[in-house]
């Protein structure tokens, strides 16, 4: 099957379960068909599937073993995500195999497709949790002790998906027999429609966090409470919000975002007790913890002013990566030096980037939009690109 036609098939795995929380990921419902999904596709290609003590699945061409070359993705989503920021990388990494293995080719290094767990951390809030728990960038114990926002933990949600919680964590062995990591990704930004390339190789990711601020007020009657004797949370995180934009706008090429902002208990004639906001915040090079240091300030004063209590709690941070040079120099010749790009986006390529040479693949989307519906890639380029990660796979793999 194309890459086009895998894609059309994902696309229908689980889709009444995403009218409901499509982020409610990490071995939930609908990413639990996704993944049955892939697991089903991959025996097809006589693949031995196995799932690792953190949830990400491995399906290897070969037995397992040293110098392996691995490619990859995520089925994981965020909500109301698009079809492509994932499972594009998926789908290309089975349909590369499949094409390899029709035309005779037989690697001398094992091979295998990985789907890493909670890549957008929609579930529990850390983003690529799977690959984090893999090389070991996260805590064990958090990493258990995440709660989704129905209260239920990360180790929980594993035992409920048959995983074992005492082993969760870093699993060296396994990240030992890891050659090589090339992921293939839709294209996050207009880079490629304005080169007029199908296909690119990715350069950098630049740093990025995720920071929880919480606003302690007194909840009250929104009728029967006089403005002057109020202490509504809802005030500092708004202000709050306009800092965020107006300090990132002093910086560089700074992106800084709240997306989602949670009052409590969030009736509307209710002046809330509590509001958690979420500020993603990325700033090339390393003056984003500098940024957040501004915005917490902001908020500090805000709070103040309101009589509001603040507590802002680091959910994760990573450092700028450039990915390795000589893999990006070999993927540029073998492709024909298509254009160089870096990204905003993060990817469990880039935590992997810190202990095996791995690199990117990015396909053209004419919308330059993610993490919503309007993600795009022309069937064209979707097999541009796996024909791109099949030559990769090929040369990596001889
Ligand atoms: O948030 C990101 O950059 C990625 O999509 N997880
Ligand atoms: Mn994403
Ligand atoms: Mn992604
Ligand atoms: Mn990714």
């Amino acid at each position: 099957m194309s890459a086009a036609e895998l894609l059309a098939a994902i696309a229908d795995v689980g889709r009444d379960a995403r009218r409901g929380g499509y982020s409610r990921h990490a071995f939930d419902r609908p990413e639990r068909e996704l993944r049955t999904w892939f697991v089903e596709r991959a025996q097809r290609l006589r693949l031995d599937v196995e799932t690792d003590r953190n949830g990400n699945l491995w399906a290897w061409w070969g037995s397992p073993g040293p110098d392996a070359v691995v490619t990859g993705s995520h089925l994981d989503s965020v909500p109301g995500g698009g079809a492509f920021d994932g499972p594009l990388g998926v789908v290309s990494a089975l349909t590369a195999v499949e094409a390899l293995q029709e035309k005779g080719f037989r690697p001398a290094k094992p091979v295998a497709v990985v789907v890493f767990a909670e890549e957008e951390g929609g579930r529990f809030g850390v983003p690529c949790l799977g690959s984090r728990l893999l090389t070991g960038t996260i805590d064990a114990g958090r990493a258990r002790a995440l709660r989704d926002p129905d209260g239920v933990t990360f180790a929980e949600a594993a035992v409920a998906a048959g995983l074992d919680a005492e082993r969760i964590g870093s699993d060296p062995e396994r990240l030992g027999l890891v050659g090589q990591f090339v992921e293939l990704h839709v294209e996050q930004g207009r880079g490629l429609i304005d080169l007029g390339s199908p296909v690119a190789v990715g350069s950098t990711v630049i740093a990025h966090g995720r920071w929880r601020f919480s606003f302690a007020g007194q909840g009250n009657h929104a009728g029967a409470t006089r403005l002057g004797d109020r202490v509504d949370p809802m005030l500092p995180a708004a202000g709050t919000v306009l800092a965020v934009r107006r300090l990132a706008q002093s910086r560089d090429d700074a992106r800084a975002t709240v997306g989602r902002l949670v009052p409590t208990p969030g009736g509307t004639n209710v002046i809330a007790s509590t509001v958690d906001l979420w500020l993603d915040a990325r700033v090339p090079g390393t003056e984003t913890p500098e940024l957040v240091e501004e915005i917490v300030a902001a908020a500090r004063d805000a709070a103040g002013a309101e009589g509001c209590e603040l507590t802002v709690t680091r959910e994760s941070y990573s450092d700028d990566v450039v990915f390795d040079e000589p893999l990006r120099r070999a993927l540029a010749e073998w492709l024909g030096a298509p254009p160089e790009l870096p990204t905003g986006a993060g990817h469990d390529a880039a935590i992997l980037a810190g202990f095996v040479p791995s690199g990117m693949l990015y396909v053209r989307n004419p919308t330059g939009i993610s993490h919503a519906p309007d993600e795009f890639a022309e069937d064209a380029d979707v097999e541009a690109g796996a024909r791109a990660l099949t030559e990769v796979l090929e040369r990596l793999s001889k």
